[in-house]
């Protein structure tokens, strides 16, 4: 039998209801029709909700910090975090099994160059960074990358040297040319495995043609953003500028949709469309991620293809999951390096539990670890001052199917530690959590949980200060 292909589209910054099939005020016709014939995963959690924290679990199947990514791979630390060498990505093992690998867009998972070199001759500045052939790449043979830069009108990128590669065009559409032009000249006799890793809709917002904004009424937002900001209109054309970026994101997926289908590849190639975390968006008067709100923790994951039924699940999926699942699915071992499980059954044979409530797995756990670490420098400085672990400070939680739990210990050292319970079913817009205290039955078994992850990981978070 002929071995499957892999196509793995994300988006950075990207939370789930981002679409308009899923109620947002965007048009997104290409993403509606693939998930009318896909599996669209309700709870896809990302369980730190920040780009290289998340992307590392999403190549290794590892959690986060037992990967060292606990923020993101910058400047200005005392140590280089980066995604080591010697880490089993999954296309380390998709090559080995005679897989044509690409990466194709943002990787955000080696070492930002300045930490190695004052005056990179890469031209790499702050956080980015040229990743050379080798094993640095994890395995992807076909590379045209940067580490983190959001020039999105003008973009760069490092493919076969270090000479910058200046296309002059939106970023996700250079990207969407390279990925037309890679499955046509692509060995034929080999399966592949492609990741598009796409920066929009990742601010700055501005940095979107203008072709793809729509105008949008105050309305149409969500209930809890607050009103100060449905007022302003510099607000209003920021959210029109964010669902422009998915609205151009979706035309481009429209064209590698399209390739597919002429060329008879739909059948044989699992597609996923999915996001390393969300965007909050003025929900809850707050832009951006790296926090426990649905906005910014809950992300597309959408799979079509090799057998996979259409539907939707409601099976709680993590960062950690993504690449077990992939490589079960194309009947690949899954490494014993790996945190996260398979949900192949749930993808091929849902009907088996029709009569179900819920897509019960009988594996699954009952929740997903979230975290977060104070990581910028400025942040690090006052825990050091003090002779305190930051890594032991942030915050954790749980996200079950209908709760989210979390244990904030702030992002300074005199913050006080605080615990919060979200009702998902009865609040669903997180406007009314409770605020609990450890001594709370529901809390003590909540910790009990959270401690079992912590203590797996490794993770010095103080759960009770
Ligand atoms: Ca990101």
């Amino acid at each position: 039998m002929k071995k499957k292909n892999i196509l793995y589209i994300f988006a950075d910054q990207w939370r789930k209801k981002g679409m308009g099939f899923e109620g947002e005020p965007v048009a997104t016709p290409a993403m509606d029709k693939f998930a009318s014939e896909s599996m669209v995963f309700d709870h896809a959690i990302s369980t730190y909700p920040l780009c290289s924290p998340h992307r590392g679990a999403l190549m290794t199947g590892k959690y986060p910090y037992s990967l060292g990514l606990w923020t993101n791979c910058k400047i200005g630390l005392d140590e280089v975090v980066m995604l080591k060498p010697q880490e089993v990505s999954i296309a380390n093992v998709l090559k080995k099994e005679g897989y044509a690998t690409a990466y194709i867009g943002k990787w955000h998972l080696d070492g930002s160059e300045k930490n190695f070199q004052d005056t990179p001759e890469s031209g790499a500045d702050n956080w980015d960074a040229y990743t050379p052939k080798g094993e640095r790449r994890q395995g992807f043979d076909y590379w045209c990358s940067y580490g983190a830069m959001n020039a999105h009108l003008d973009p760069h990128y490092w493919q076969d040297n270090n000479k910058k590669v200046k296309p002059k065009i939106w970023s996700p559409e250079f990207e969407t040319n390279l990925a037309l032009d890679y499955l046509e000249n692509r060995d034929q006799d080999k399966p592949f495995c492609m990741f598009i890793s796409w920066n929009p809709p990742h601010p700055p917002l501005d940095k979107v043609p203008d072709k793809y904004l729509k105008t949008i009424h105050q309305h149409q937002l969500m209930a809890n953003v607050p009103d100060t900001l449905k007022n302003d209109p510099a607000y209003i054309k920021r959210v029109e500028q964010y669902y422009g970026a998915i609205a151009g994101l979706d035309h481009n997926f429209g064209r590698i949709m399209a390739y597919l289908k002429e060329h008879n590849l739909v059948e044989n190639t699992i597609v996923v469309l999915s996001a390393d975390h969300g965007e909050m968006l003025g929900a809850h008067g707050r832009t951006g991620k790296n926090i426990w709100y649905e906005e910014s923790i809950n992300i597309p994951f959408i799979i079509r293809g090799g057998g996979i039924k259409a539907g939707r699940t409601d099976v709680l999926f993590s960062s950690i999951d993504h690449m077990p699942t992939l490589l079960d699915l194309l009947g690949i071992d899954i490494p014993s390096t790996v945190h996260g499980r398979s949900f192949k059954h749930v993808l091929m044979h849902p009907s088996n539990r029709a009569d179900k409530q819920q897509d019960t797995v009988e594996d699954e756990p009952k929740s997903i670890f979230l975290s977060m670490i104070p990581g910028l420098p400025e942040l690090v400085e006052p825990y050091r001052e003090r002779g305190l672990n930051n890594k032991a400070f942030g915050w954790r939680g749980l996200r079950t199917k209908t709760h989210t739990y979390v244990v904030d210990n702030g992002c300074h050292p005199e913050d006080k530690q605080v615990r919060y319970i979200y009702h998902l079913k009865d609040d669903p817009l997180q406007l009314n959590p409770e605020m609990v205290s450890q001594d709370d039955s529901r809390c003590m078994a909540y910790d009990h949980v959270l401690r079992g992850y912590l203590a797996k990981i490794k993770d010095p978070f103080l759960l009770n200060r």
